[in-house]
């Protein structure tokens, strides 16, 4: 294997991270089998619940005049708003802006006319295609509540599958609005109760393992607020430890926490009411070393819980970090997380995921991504090289190949890999 020169290593990393195509691990979007469940085009794009926080900030509109508007009445406000009386220049704003150059489309269009023109002249089926192939990403994984009415019946009625979509078996329904649920669950004919007796754990856990059987997810999930205890004699304590594990063990599927949402501290802004805050991670601390049979996913959304992250991942091989989730996916703060984690943890950890909602989001989530993380990896390559190690093409393909895929994999089992 050739060695490269210091000059050589910036632009192989580029040319790795530009040919190498990544597995997109949490995002919001649905196979098209899932019908108007799956966002995209335009409309969506600009009414994204990011920009709508970011909309209020702008205009004089108030949230419950702002929500009763039509989806292209909203959209035509924050365009106005957010891209014609000011210029783009948040981290959501410009990846709008970033979408519709990759799709060769006016980017600073008094109007929507243009980009509505072009995406109604799309298929679904091809525009997954191009949007995937521009995004660089061979799959996406989605996040699928069984207890979504929107969604459930459907998964129940038998979905088609779509190789480029992975299903995730997400809890939050079961977990956190357990008093709101039970009764969906008992009307499936488990028998389960208000006060989620020991009974119903075990009824809980039968729940879930026919909807792994039915859905086969790669991983099952949940976020979890910023109070987050464990383990913790409440309900969402024991059907995590009797019911959500022991399925995990049972189908061989990691368990996958986002930690640290303050859920609608302004409900007026709906999907856009939550915030952050730090979470004690002695409760993970707990989990990993109570269940090292158990694999786990882990992302948490307060940038001052990063580094004890990193120390824990040093401690418990059975966590794997993942992403820069939410309020911490933008350049400035994914620089400082990236570089500890390379520094604490080498390549053992998956550095980002999307989280979008809306398909043409991908394109500019991972743009930036690549745009990131290229000068972080050259450097950590370049620091190898000075300190006596060379490095050759193939130590970055298989440095980023393992980032952006085969940690992924082996802890999913996807693609077989062990
Ligand atoms: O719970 C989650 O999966 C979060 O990612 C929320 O969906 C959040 O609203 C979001 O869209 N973050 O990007
Ligand atoms: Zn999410």
């Amino acid at each position: 294997m050739s060695a490269l020169s210091i000059d050589q290593i910036l632009p192989v990393v580029e040319q790795e991270l530009q040919s190498t195509q990544f597995i997109d691990i949490h995002t919001h979007l649905f196979m098209p089998s899932l019908g108007e469940l799956g966002l995209w085009g335009i409309d969506e794009l600009v009414t994204y619940h990011y920009l709508e926080a970011e909309l209020f900030r702008s205009s004089s509109v108030k949230p419950d005049a702002y929500f009763a508007m039509t989806k292209r009445e909203k959209a035509d406000l924050i365009w106005r708003t957010l891209f014609v009386e000011n210029a783009p220049v948040s981290e959501a704003t410009r990846g709008v802006v970033a979408v519709l150059s990759a799709l060769g489309l006016p980017t600073a269009s008094d109007d929507l006319k243009v980009a509505r023109e072009y995406f109604a002249a799309q298929t679904l089926e091809a525009h997954i295609g191009n949007v995937l192939k521009i995004a660089g990403l061979s799959e996406v994984v989605m996040t699928n509540d069984p207890l979504d009415p929107a969604e459930g019946p459907r998964w129940e009625a038998g979905v088609e599958r779509h190789a480029k979509f992975h299903p995730v078996l997400r809890l939050d329904g079961m977990l956190n609005k357990w008093a709101l649920n039970w009764k969906a669950i008992a009307a499936k004919g488990y028998k389960v109760d208000e006060g989620c007796s020991d009974a119903a754990v075990a009824e809980a856990r039968r729940f879930l393992s026919d909807w792994a059987k039915r859905m086969k997810p790669v991983y099952a999930a949940v976020s979890l607020p910023d109070t987050f205890q464990f383990p913790e004699d409440s309900i969402r304590g024991r059907l995590i430890a009797g019911a959500v594990l022991p399925m995990c063990r049972e189908f061989d599927i990691p368990m996958s926490l986002m930690i640290g949402v303050r859920y609608l501290v302004n409900p007026a802004l709906k999907l856009a009411g939550d915030a952050v805050g730090k979470a004690d991670l002695q409760a993970l601390e707990r989990m990993a070393v109570s269940y090292p049979d158990n694999r786990f996913l882990v992302s948490l959304l307060s940038r001052e819980n990063q580094h004890e992250l990193c120390v824990y991942a040093r401690k418990f091989a059975n966590l794997m970090l993942f992403g820069c989730w939410w309020f911490l996916n933008q350049p400035s703060v994914v620089e400082e997380m990236t570089r500890e984690r390379l520094e604490m943890l080498g390549t053992t950890f998956i550095p980002q995921h999307s989280d979008a909602r809306v398909l043409e989001q991908v394109i500019y989530k991972w743009r930036n991504t690549r745009r990131t993380l290229a000068p972080i990896l050259a450097n950590t390559f370049k620091l190898l090289a000075e300190d006596g190690r060379p490095v050759s093409r193939e130590d970055i393909h298989r440095d980023v190949t393992r980032l952006f895929r085969t940690n992924f994999e082996r802890w999913t089992g996807l693609g077989g890999a062990a």
